[in-house]
């Protein structure tokens, strides 16, 4: 599994990860009670003390946090330690509303680092690979995240960032890159302009890490076939720490949770009920051995369902399945919840690159739904007849899989806005 692995941890029995789950609840609620006000005022307001937390049994008890309760607290409302013990910060993605900012203490960027690192050597990293990273550095998590885990596995780190397709290419080429760290979407990106130069004999890639937005599994194929390389799924948010909160193994069966910093739970949206392994709800992580910037059970809004059987990679760690899309990113289009993932899975099993938009409007008090997917250059030379007919197919495997109507266009290739970040899937005209 590579010298890296860090087999005592990642194996421990489910006892011992419970052992250390309920120490780390009974820790962290005390410390932000007697630390952050803001967590003291919303335990008072149910009438929990820390001495009602025992072990994680108790944790129903505690109130929820969301990202409104982050926004209201901007900027240190919910620092847990004092400034001077802090020595970075990092800030979502999102655009609309105050920013989140999280904070971190030198042991909470080890901690991060210690993710990113088990993420890589799970993918098959060692000292002798060169780990590529084209997420974004910066404010964004992507970047310095999978570079401190790429520095603590001892790979030769490229900083490249986002952007500029030329130059990654020339150091993909030059420098041997074997591991690529970006977003799916960029990845399939790089994937076609590799295919377009004529150039993958040039390129030694032998695995990618790619997460920060939903893809399918059909996308997944898709990408390790065109790169030649095995497509590891990464998960994480900034809340609580970035990527590498779980990651997966060669088995891609799940994303392993790193369960002796985070404790994951599934809680129907609706109700905040827990729900129990393997039924599909929202999923709250509680960052219990954070310093800085600790969450208790925070609401991700994500999709998903949760595993605790050992996988057969031996990591005991619980998993969660691949994302199913957000509690928010999911469409309501004549009444039917729609995700982005669904779309996309049903375009590449027609053939289509993962190149597409859904357009959803509103005409005569009733939503319509378009999507528009580029065509393959072969395509784009049929004639129209046989893009038409392409169009009707995808149209009669979205109503079956979706169980409505959506318009299909075929458009040019390239037509549509590469994104070097998070892909832009959905333009919803009706909040306009
Ligand atoms: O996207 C952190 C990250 C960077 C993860 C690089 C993986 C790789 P935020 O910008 O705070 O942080 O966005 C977090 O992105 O709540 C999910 O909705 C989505 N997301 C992250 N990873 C995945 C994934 C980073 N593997 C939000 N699959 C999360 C699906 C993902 N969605």
């Amino acid at each position: 599994m590579g010298k890296y692995f860090q087999e005592e941890i990642e194996t421990a029995s489910r006892e011992e990860i419970e052992q250390w789950q309920n120490d780390g609840i009974v820790d962290v609620v005390k410390r932000v009670y007697e630390n952050v006000p803001y967590y003291r005022e919303k335990m008072d307001a149910l009438g929990v003390t820390p001495d009602d937390i025992k072990s994680t049994k108790d944790m129903h008890k505690l109130p929820f946090l969301t990202k409104d309760d982050l926004r209201d607290a901007y900027p240190y409302g919910l620092l847990a330690r004092p400034l001077k013990d802090c020595v970075r910060i990092q800030s979502t993605s999102g655009t609309t509303g105050r920013r989140v900012v999280a904070f971190y203490t030198m042991n909470d960027i080890h901690l991060w680092d210690t993710c990113c690192a088990r993420a890589i050597v799970a993918a098959g990293g060692t000292d002798e690979d060169v780990v590529h990273v084209s997420y974004g550095y910066g404010l964004f998590t992507g970047g310095p995240g999978l570079n401190g885990g790429s520095h603590m596995v001892g790979s030769l780190t490229l900083p490249m960032s986002s952007g500029n397709t030329d130059r990654q290419l020339q150091f993909m080429t030059d420098l041997g890159s074997t591991i690529l760290c970006c977003t799916p979407s960029y990845a399939a990106y790089l994937a076609e302009s590799i295919h377009e130069r004529g150039i993958k004999d040039q390129i030694k890639l032998k695995a990618g890490i790619f997460g920060a937005e939903a893809w399918s599994e059909e996308m997944r194929k898709d990408i390790q076939e065109k790169l030649g390389i095995k497509a590891y799924d990464i998960y994480g948010l900034t809340e609580i720490s970035g990527p590498g909160v779980s990651f997966e193994c060669e088995c891609q069966d799940g994303m392993h949770v790193n369960e002796d910093y985070f404790i994951p739970e599934i809680i129907d949206p609706k109700t905040g009920e827990p729900l129990p392994d393997g039924e599909k709800g929202e999923l709250v992580f509680t960052s219990f051995a954070k310093e800085a910037f600790p969450l208790i059970r925070y609401r991700t809004k994500d999709i998903t369902y949760i595993t605790r059987e050992k996988c057969k990679c031996g990591r005991t760690h619980a998993r969660i399945h691949r994302l199913m899309g957000r509690t928010d990113d999911m469409l309501i289009i004549k009444g039917v919840n729609v995700f982005p993932s669904q779309v996309e899975e049903v375009l590449i099993n027609q053939g289509m690159p993962a190149n597409y938009q859904l357009i959803v409007d509103r005409v005569n008090n009733s939503d319509t739904l378009e999507v528009r997917v580029e065509m393959t250059p072969e395509m784009f030379s049929d004639e129209l007849a046989a893009v038409e007919k392409k169009e009707k197919e995808i149209v009669a495997a979205l109503k079956s899989m979706l169980g409505i109507y959506a318009k299909v266009k075929l458009v040019q290739p390239k037509s549509i806005t590469r994104s070097e970040g998070k892909a832009v899937r959905v333009i919803d005209n009706r909040k306009i």
